[in-house]
């Protein structure tokens, strides 16, 4: 029996299984998005709407750069593909070199997956591998921190602290993984600009976890600069100087997670720059491609790309790896994006709108229900009470207020959380909170 293609329906929202969505709810009111340019998407409808999140904080340069554009249609055409294990092509290693070059300290090496979530399992799997070819198999333990997201993998989700995210797999995360406190303390911080004050001493349960398994069985630690999947956090002053310390006292790998915060959204290349803290193992994605094409990344520090490269001369150093490492087309991308981040000097710009972006989104306290901003860089989060018996009701009624009248935000409960292109305008900025602002209060 020969079957007649079938043709795209494009009014049958059905078959798409959505993730991290309510379908059901969904599906009978759509939102759907059909093109987009600069800051802005439109629906199918021609509707605009200003893009308050980046995407899901991965548009930093803005959408449909024609650089990008030219640049992946450039490297379609001389190569579409080439594999990674065993063979090479020039691109990957200029990209990692030029990675390399902008990343602070002996972090100079680049290994390259597809998505955040891989980068975070690749990460947890170097760590391993690096300690068991620099004779200290036994650490094996990971340290994740609570509200900590580190996409979804079954690596990710071990040491992330979504709850939702681990419930329905609790019986499948790994063994051998202990969580540091999250730093959300509204009672001291709320309403805090920048770096909240207090916290710091947070870090400090990393020695009791230390204390309690020694030292010889932990192999990493690994924490978001700034948690971003649970509604934005700033780290309190001072506490990834300590996580930092203690783990280089007890030659415990300390690994930043910088999927969001990595390629300009705090105002420089990177979250270890804007607080002067180096990681051993840093994972990337989402600003790294722009997201026009997937792409994630681990950078490494000289000290463990020596140890894992310490076997014989014919040994196979790390054995893991995806058939799109270091894809072309997504090297090519990346590789305009750095261009463009450095002749648009959008770090830069997005340092120099950061102040003007914290006035905007504080002048919203004193709003009816908003019970806590914070803010760092081109990021922000917002607090909503949670009706009473409805937790996150709230909070989605807001985010598609928002989008009925023109604004793409992030919601998860009731926290609402911003991260605009970094190419977006003051007045732009000055509609985002506008918009945020009535939606609250209609949402209310
Ligand atoms: N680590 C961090 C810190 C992330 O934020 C991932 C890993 C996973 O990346 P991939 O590419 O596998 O999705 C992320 C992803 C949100 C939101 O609403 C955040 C992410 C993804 C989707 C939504 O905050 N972050």
């Amino acid at each position: 029996m020969s079957a007649a293609p079938t043709k795209p329906v494009t009014n049958n929202l059905d078959a798409f299984l959505m993730p991290f969505t309510a379908n059901k709810q969904f599906k009978k009111n759509p939102r759907l998005l059909a093109k987009a340019k600069g800051v802005h998407y439109w629906t199918p409808e021609g509707r605009r709407v200003i893009d308050g999140t980046a995407g899901l904080w991965c548009v930093n340069a803005g959408h449909g750069r024609e650089e990008i554009k030219a640049a992946i249609a450039a490297q379609l055409e001389e190569m579409d593909y080439a594999p990674s294990f065993q063979m090479g092509h020039p691109k990957a290693f200029e990209l990692a070199a030029r990675h390399a070059a902008m990343l602070p300290g002996d972090l100079n090496h680049a290994f390259y997956c597809n998505s955040g979530s891989e980068a975070v399992d690749s990460a947890l799997k170097i760590a391993l591998a690096y300690h068991r070819a620099t004779g200290q198999g036994t650490r094996t333990r990971f340290i994740g921190r609570e509200r900590g997201y580190h996409g979804v993998g079954f690596g990710g989700i071990s040491v992330g602290g979504m709850v939702n995210n681990r419930k329905a797999f609790s019986a499948a995360t790994l063994q051998g993984v202990d969580h540091l406190p999250h730093t959300h303390l509204p009672a001291k911080n709320a309403f805090s600009r920048g770096e909240p004050e207090n916290g710091a001493e947070l870090a400090d349960e990393l020695e009791r976890i230390v204390a309690l398994h020694d030292a010889s069985n932990i192999a990493a630690v690994i924490v978001e600069p700034c948690a971003g999947s649970t509604g934005f956090l700033p780290p309190p002053k001072g506490y990834l100087k300590r996580l930092r310390e203690i783990c280089t006292k007890h030659g415990i790998l300390l690994i930043f997670d910088e999927v969001i915060t990595g390629f300009g959204r705090l105002g420089t290349a990177f979250a270890a720059d804007y607080f002067g803290v180096i990681p051993d193992l840093m994972t990337v994605a989402k600003g790294i491609s722009n997201a026009t094409v997937p792409m994630g990344g681990v950078f490494v520090r000289k000290p463990v790309y020596d140890g894992l490269l310490s076997g014989a001369e014919n040994a196979i150093d790390l054995f893991h790896g995806y058939t799109y490492s270091a894809h072309p087309l997504a090297c090519a991308a990346a590789s305009a994006v750095l261009d463009i981040y450095k002749t648009d000097g959008l770090f830069q710009r997005s340092a120099e709108l950061s102040k003007y972006w914290e006035d905007g989104v504080h002048s919203l306290k004193g709003t009816s229900g908003v019970i806590d901003i914070r803010n760092l860089g081109l990021a922000a989060g917002i607090d909503l009470e949670a009706r009473a018996g409805a937790v996150g009701a709230r909070g989605y009624d807001t985010f598609v207020k928002c989008f009925e009248m023109g604004l793409l935000v992030r919601q998860g409960g009731d926290t609402l959380a911003m991260s605009p292109p970094l190419i977006i305008e003051k007045t732009q900025i000055d509609e985002v909170i506008d918009i945020v602002g009535k939606a609250i209060k209609q949402a209310a």
